[in-house]
Formats: C-alpha cells, sequence, structure tokens
C-alpha cells in the first residue's frame, strides 16, 4: 500500500533540513508517494497566505506530513496544520546522545505536550494604545484526550507514571482545571502521577534531569520545557517532534527557521531526521525507524558533525553519513 507523504519545507532552515529527511526516507526504499507543499513566512510574502487552502487539505488527508520550520508567520502555519491533522498532543522526546557535548548527558525526557489550547487559544485583542489582552482557554476535554494518550504511552513501554506540570497555584480554573483533569483521567487508569510547578521543574529538570522521565504539560510550558531541555542535551538541532490525532499526523523538528545560518548548508539535520524516524513508526515501519535512529546516533557519536555540535560538515555530509550507515 502507498502512502501518501505531504512535505511541506517551510522557511529558513526548513528547506534544508527537511529535503535531507526525505533523502533518508527515500533512501528506505518505501513504497511512499513524497507531495510538496508550500507555507510559511515567503509564500506569505508572494501571496498574502502564509498557509494556502491546498496545503492545508493536503496534510488533512495525508497519512503522514512531514514538516520544516516556520519563522514569523507561527501561529498561522503550525497551528493550522496541527489542527488539519487532528492533533491533541505534541510528543517531544529530550535526550541526550552519546558523543554529543550535552550539559546534562543524563538527560531522557519525553514532554507531551497538550496542542489545541492554552495561551495558544488564538484569542489576542489590542483593546487600547495601552492595553492587549489574550484569552487562555483550558478544557476539560482537551485535557482528557492528552491524559488519555499519556496513560496509554506510559503503559507501553518501561515507565512508572507520568508528572503533570503546571501551575494551578496562580492560574487557578485553567491550570486547575488541568492539573485536576489529567489526575483524574490517570488514577481511572491506574497509572501512577506526580506533579510540580512548570517554574520549579524548571529549576529541577537543569539541576537533576534523570528524577523526570515522562512530562505531562499545558501547551506553552511544553513549548518553553522542551527548548530548555534543549539547551541540557546539545541544542535544538536535536530534539524531534510528532504532532498525533486520531487519525493523522504530523512530524516536525522543534527548532524554527534559524535564519540566522539559513541558507549556509551547515544546519543540524539530525532534529528532521529522527522526526521522520518517528513517522516511519507511526507508520508502522518499526525496523526502519529504529535503524534510521540507530543511524542517525552513530552519526552524532563518530561524526561527520555540523557546527552547532562543534564540528564543520555541511547538512548534506550529515545526512548522507546517515544514509551510508543505513
Ligand atoms: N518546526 C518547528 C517550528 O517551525 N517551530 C516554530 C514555532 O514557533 N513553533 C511554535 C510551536 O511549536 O508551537
Amino acid at each position: 500500500m502507498t502512502h501518501e507523504i505531504v512535505v511541506i519545507p517551510g522557511d529558513g532552515i526548513g528547506q534544508e533540513v527537511t529535503p535531507a529527511a526525505v533523502d533518508v526516507l527515500r533512501a528506505l526504499e518505501l513504497d511512499f508517494e513524497f507531495v510538496e507543499a508550500d507555507a510559511g513566512d515567503a509564500v506569505a510574502e508572494e501571496t498574502g497566505e502564509p498557509l494556502p487552502q491546498e496545503t492545508y487539505d493536503l496534510a488533512a488527508e495525508a497519512d503522514a506530513t512531514l514538516f520544516g520550520a516556520v519563522g514569523e508567520t507561527a501561529a498561522d502555519v503550525i497551528l493550522p496544520l496541527r489542527e488539519a491533522v487532528g492533533s491533541f498532543v505534541n510528543i517531544r522526546p529530550a535526550k541526550a546522545y552519546p558523543g554529543v557535548d550535552a550539559l546534562r548527558p543524563e538527560t531522557d525526557l519525553v514532554f507531551l505536550r497538550e496542542n489545541t489550547e492554552g495561551v495558544y487559544s488564538g484569542h489576542e485583542d489590542r483593546l487600547t494604545q495601552d492595553v492587549s489582552t489574550l484569552t487562555r482557554v483550558v478544557t476539560e476535554s482537551a485535557s482528557r484526550d492528552l491524559a488519555e494518550f499519556a496513560c496509554e504511552y506510559v503503559s507501553g513501554d518501561d515507565h512508572d507514571g507520568f508528572t503533570i506540570a503546571h501551575k494551578a497555584n496562580v492560574m487557578r480554573e485553567t491550570d486547575g482545571l488541568f492539573r485536576d483533569t489529567v489526575a483524574e483521567v490517570a488514577t481511572e487508569n491506574g497509572v501512577e502521577t506526580d506533579e510540580v510547578l512548570m517554574d520549579a521543574f524548571a529549576t529541577h529538570v537543569c539541576l537533576d534531569p534523570a528524577q523526570f522521565d515522562v512530562v505531562v504539560c499545558p501547551n506553552l510550558a511544553g513549548d518553553v520545557l522542551s527548548d530548555l531541555a534543549a539547551g541540557l542535551v546539545g541544542g535544538l538541532g536535536l530534539l524531534p517532534s510528532a504532532n498525533v490525532g486520531r487519525d493523522r499526523a504530523l512530524f516536525e523538528p522543534v527548532h524554527g527557521s534559524a535564519p540566522d545560518i539559513a541558507g549556509e548548508g551547515v544546519a543540524n539535520p539530525a532534529a528532521t531526521i529522527i522526526s521522520a524516524a518517528m513517522l516511519l513508526e507511526y507508520l508502522g515501519y518499526d525496523d526502519e525507524a529504529a535503524a534510521v535512529e540507530t543511524a542517525v546516533e552513530a552519526t552524532l557519536e563518530e561524526g561527520p558533525r555540523t557546527p552547532d555540535l562543534g564540528g564543520d560538515a555541511s547538512t548534506e555530509d550529515v545526512t548522507q553519513a546517515v544514509i551510508d550507515r543505513l
């Protein structure tokens, strides 16, 4: 059966790391049909439309989507694309790799980030010259969807429950509802949880990341805390992610468009290639997913490496090294 994979490189280094990941997928010679689509700042400049309807429709219909990066138009591109695939959870693993200079080499975490609401609700207003507002939306249903996924996630592997990161001591209604719902679903499913205030988590994870395993958190917290964890493992070039829905999913590196290095051909493709490995696993190609991950790990350990990891290799060199190891 042919799988249709929609590929949306987007902006900046997305134009470099996404083709790299597609080259790795092509090297596996699976029955994939790649369909390229546009989105992002450059398309917005050309057409006035950051996310063409055709791109949205393609993602909404595809077996899986591989996304690169977006710059200033993030709210108009990645949030609707997550909606297009019906994603309610963003899975963001953050782990240190052998051979990579990491602040905390013992880090091995997975963030399960709520993916539809919170402060990313889009309800923002400019009331006066002086005052702007944002409505933070938290629903029991979205918190429940996330929690049910988290329960299934920790039961499928060697995890001892999960940690709920929140700020319910200040955002009593919204994070109170989030925390209580997630904890309730965990109890219903016989899953152990502990909880931590998200600001305290930021300190604890820097001092002793090994005390955490799976962390369930609201939308913005998941975005910020996973970037923080990237700093512990060697940088944003290493963090993949999966936006999972009931029938579809979209895979993307956690990093953005990195305009400072875009066009130089030196962006680290590892995060996008590991995102492609997550795509393979999602489609049921477990052996191929493991092979890609092993090839990336060996490349990170033995080189070549891009400048963000202290090397002088290009995106193409690293991609070819991964393909050669496959
Ligand atoms: N590939 C990730 C990307 O382009 N990220 C830009 C960004 O701002 N993302 C916000 C988010 O992940 O919610």
